[in-house]
């Protein structure tokens, strides 16, 4: 494998306003972005990449509040495609921290040359295919114009940050911070009145980082996550070792399983064993911390009973650490299956509120009323902060491919399409919309499994399709109206079984106002998903249309 090489297509100093041609547009620099340049960069395809931040990393570019940690170990999320890159190099802890990581993706980006391929600080504004030319045509707020034959939209599931609806947020005289765009030097809490707003998976890391060096915190919760031990180690010599030698094996576990990882699965129904029994598979899963509790049992997310003993003992732990009876009530979650939002991993969340200084205010029984200057007013009163946090959460899944105009055939845009909610081919292509091809799109597994794994994965069946297309002689491949439906419907049968659907999170678009509602992500696993989305290379692309190079036709 070549590793750093000459870049192909290197970057222009300068706006251009002429429109500059190339083989392949790339959309976003996190982990997909990052891969497809590189992917197609070996296939000698002549790029353009487009970042929004300064730099590559993506979500961990943007996400810089104290306590971003990944929820996955380091060792699965990680790149596979590079043996070398594996060796060389090393995680210091099992759970890695927002620094580690893109320390990890600037020695990526280093040793694999890929910055000269990206313009950053560029946000695209608008992309649309010239049926014509057989191009997709995209625009950038610098005011270029790019031309390619393929596009690729690696602009990730959790991109577009969210304010909450409250109003008067703008109003605030504090300090405002919202936890996706958070400041590139630190920031000082100490002896500060902070508020915290949300309480998913970045507010429980923001509340037991940042409870400790307050003067005084304030979480504004409405609904409680469920939250579980991480029980994070540093990784010893020792262990490092095994598993460089063992990469391609832990590689090979990841990818035949549900997660994408190599969490330990089990094929055990809940009430198959003895309640006993169960509560000794539940401690063991508790001590041993991680996502463990969601492998003791293979139905949690089908058998809502099963499930709601599993919430039940998570329930009682929160009661054993929390010392005010009134705080551990509030912040035991109730009315939605536990896994139904995302679970959380922490490290000291519930201690915090043990803390004399840490205040949760319950928005369910004192609901916000606004944000004023001073503060945050709830129904019982205004509490007033000199730093007001918004962990508040994205418009996921569709909310990138919907922040610009992306116009395919006939003028239609993904916009119009999606209107109803999204729907694609495997989360990959879109009928309608030829050589457009997404990562990790909301079709797919997405959130649900590891997003590394599913980005290379995607990577490399795009690679697979623009090859087919070039070995016969096509200038397009295009999902057809049944290979989209016949998908749709896979992915909806398999989700109305899912427990996903009792919950309102951002998995089901419940997050944002006027969103439409719904499971669409794949919740087959994503062994699954990589089976279904080998056919088409099996099979000849059957499902998909194709056209001819237009010289072709003309002659
Ligand atoms: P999440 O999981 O969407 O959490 C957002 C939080 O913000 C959640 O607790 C929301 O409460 C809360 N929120 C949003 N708007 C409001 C208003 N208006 N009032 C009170 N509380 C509000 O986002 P995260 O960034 O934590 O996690 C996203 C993903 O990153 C996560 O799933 C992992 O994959 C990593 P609500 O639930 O709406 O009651």
């Amino acid at each position: 494998m070549a590793l750093a090489s000459t870049p192909s297509s290197p970057s222009p100093q300068s706006p251009s306003t002429s429109p500059q041609r190339r083989d392949i547009l790339i959309v976003g620099g996190g982990f997909g972005g990052m891969y497809a340049v590189y992917k197609f960069r070996e296939m000698g395809l002549q790029l353009q990449a487009f970042e929004a931040g300064g730099d590559v990393g993506g979500v961990w570019y943007w996400n810089r509040y104290p306590g971003a940690r990944v929820d996955l170990p380091s060792i699965d999320y990680s790149y596979s495609f590079s043996p070398e890159i594996e060796q060389e190099w090393t995680w210091s802890e099992q759970f890695a921290a927002q620094p580690e990581l893109l320390r990890y993706i600037d020695f990526v980006a280093k040793r694999l040359d890929l910055r000269p391929h990206f313009q950053f600080n560029t946000r695209v504004t608008s992309a649309a295919w010239d049926e014509s030319r057989q191009l997709w045509v995209v625009k950038t707020d610098r005011g270029e114009t790019y031309e390619a034959p393929y596009c690729v939209m690696a602009t990730g599931p959790l991109s577009i940050p969210k304010e909450p609806d409250i109003p008067g947020v703008k109003r605030f005289k504090g300090r405002l911070l919202h936890s996706a765009r958070w400041p590139h030097e630190p920031v000082d809490f100490t002896g500060k009145r902070v508020g915290v707003i949300g309480t998913g998976s970045t507010g429980i890391q923001v509340v037991q980082d940042v409870g400790p060096q307050a003067g005084e915190l304030f979480v504004f919760q409405r609904t409680p996550s469920f939250t579980m031990p991480m029980r994070n180690e540093t990784l010893t010599p020792e262990y490092v070792d095994e598993v460089k030698r063992n990469y391609a094996g832990i590689r090979e576990i990841a990818r035949s399983s549900t997660v994408g990882g190599s969490r330990p699965q089990s094929t055990r129904a809940f009430f198959s064993v003895t309640p006993n029994q169960r509560r000794v598979l539940l401690e063991d899963a508790w001590k041993q911390g991680g996502l463990s509790m969601l492998g003791t049992f293979a139905d949690l997310m089908v058998n809502a009973e099963a499930n709601e003993h599993v919430a039940e003992f998570v329930r009682g732990k929160i009661g054993e650490v929390v010392k005010d009876p009134k705080t551990a009530e509030a912040l035991k979650p109730k009315g939605y299956p536990i896994f139904a939002r995302r679970p959380c991993l922490d490290t000291s969340y519930y201690e915090t509120y043990n803390l004399p200084n840490v205040h949760l205010v319950d928005c369910i029984t004192d609901p916000i009323v606004e944000i004023t200057e001073k503060g945050v007013r709830n129904e019982s009163g205004e509490t007033e902060l000199d730093i007001l946090i918004l962990a508040t959460g994205y418009d996921g899944l569709t909310g990138a491919m919907m922040a610009f105009d992306v116009t395919g055939r006939d003028g239609r845009t993904v916009r119009q399409k999606w209107q109803d909610g999204p729907r694609s081919t495997f989360g990959l292509m879109l009928e309608g919309f030829p050589n457009l091809f997404m990562t990790t799109g909301p079709n797919g597994p997405s959130a649900l499994a590891n997003i590394i794994r599913i980005s290379e994965h995607d990577v490399d069946w795009i690679a697979d399709a623009i090859t087919h297309l070039k070995k016969n002689g096509l200038a397009t491949i295009e999902p057809t109206v049944q290979a989209e439906d016949a998908w749709m419907e896979i992915v909806r049968s398999i989700a109305q079984r899912s427990l996903i659907n009792k919950a309102k999170t951002w998995w089901v678009g419940a997050n944002v106002k006027d969103k439409p509602q719904g499971l669409t992500m794949f919740t087959g696993g994503f062994l699954k998903y990589r089976e279904y989305c080998a056919v088409p290379s099996a099979n000849g692309y059957r499902d998909f249309q194709f056209e001819p190079q237009m010289e072709a036709v003309a002659a």
